[in-house]
């Protein structure tokens, strides 16, 4: 079976591998789809200082193969969404409706155990990326990382709900709780600002504004439902979102890259009183400066948003009822489909921007 594995910085390639059988607790998926997102990218570019060797990926989903001793709640060919953050239910976190900041998560690169289930030829161990490792064929992963959904959801556009969907929806209604008829403004238009725009339109945002350096990104954004765009590279994005809500600024401010320039301005483009999301994942060496003297005056907020401040076990569902209810579009974030001996030119192409998401997809 075959799977992406970065063994050295700025390295990746498709190798054939082997899976351990599930332990007690575990889960083996037979992979449907596999969402390649930024933070692929940033694992293998060393943003995130993750352990190599390391099996890409953490936005799948797919079909319950094989079920672990102890396990509860899952039967064989159940369809499942994987959470990039297993949510343990007992911790302080989950106890306190914060299931996406769990003890036993966060930034990771092997089991839940800490030992392997997924071996090269060789047979010496690989690690996964955030418990999950999906890009590959086949996975085992802890049952608390997944969540059973309707076998009827066509598994490429279930498998975006796993990270940059529910990131970008979730931190415009669980995170920032856009209101009815309030102005909003995203800068970054990837998958996740995407995502964004589609919550803050589900949420009845009456502005949306798209900013990005990138024409093709601001065209996919009116698609999404932004009412107003700005180049960014060829006009002030501050200047324009005061033009568009009538020269105060935007109730809601995102941003959706990781920017520290880009953080600046989302949050100097805000009316008085405007809350700025912080979603993108930015640099562990790089800081950003805001006036505290304006922060107080205008009584402005700025949040960080992770996973969308996710409960997945309900969201996950809640959002895919949106899809199925036609009020989510995910047929047409999936720009591109690629196959698993394709991944490395799916990563490419993620790099160049082409696409709103591209998935792989199995046999
Ligand atoms: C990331 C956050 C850091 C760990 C990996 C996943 N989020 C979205 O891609
Ligand atoms: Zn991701």
């Amino acid at each position: 079976m075959k799977a992406v594995v970065t063994r050295e910085l700025n390295q990746y390639s498709v190798e054939d591998v082997r899976l351990d059988p599930p332990k007690a607790g575990e889960l083996r998926i037979k992979m449907g789809a596999t969402g390649v997102c930024h933070s692929d990218l940033s694992v293998i570019n060393g943003t995130l200082p993750l352990p190599r060797p390391m099996v890409l990926g953490h936005e799948g989903a797919g079909v319950v193969a094989e079920i672990g001793a102890g396990v509860t709640g899952f039967a064989v060919g159940d369809h499942v969404v994987l959470s990039f953050a297993p949510a343990c239910g007992v911790c302080t976190f989950c106890k306190s409706k914060q299931p996406q900041f769990c003890s036993v998560g966060g930034p990771h690169g092997r089991m839940l155990d800490g030992t392997a289930r997924m071996h090269d030829k060789s047979g010496a161990d690989l690690g996964v990326m955030q418990f999950l490792g999906c890009m590959s064929e086949e996975v085992i992963v802890p049952a608390i990382s997944a969540c059973v959904i309707d076998k009827s959801i066509p598994l490429d556009k279930a498998a975006l709900v796993g990270c940059g969907v529910m990131t970008g929806v979730g931190a415009a209604i669980n995170t920032a709780r856009v209101t009815p008829g309030s102005s909003v403004a995203v800068f970054g238009c990837g998958g996740v600002g995407l995502s964004i725009i589609q919550g803050a339109r589900l949420a009845g945002a009456a502005k949306i504004i798209a900013v990005d350096v990138a024409d093709k990104k601001l065209e996919m954004a009116r698609h999404f439902g932004a009412t107003h765009t700005v180049n960014g590279s060829k006009e002030s994005s501050v200047m324009k979102c005061k033009e568009f809500t009538g020269g105060l600024g935007p109730d809601f401010t995102f941003e959706a890259v990781g920017i520290p320039q880009l953080m600046m301005e989302a949050h100097a483009a805000g009316r008085r009183g405007a809350t700025t999301t912080i979603v993108g994942v930015g640099k562990i060496t790089e800081q950003v400066p805001f006036n505290g003297l304006m922060l107080s005056m205008e009584g402005k907020t700025i949040k960080g948003s992770f996973y969308g401040d996710t409960n997945f076990r309900s969201d996950f569902p809640m959002l895919l009822d949106l899809y199925t209810g036609g009020k989510l579009n995910l047929d047409d974030m999936v720009s591109a489909t690629y196959s698993i001996v394709d991944a490395p030119r799916a990563i490419q192409d993620l790099e160049k921007g082409v696409n709103a998401r591209g998935v792989i997809v199995y046999r």
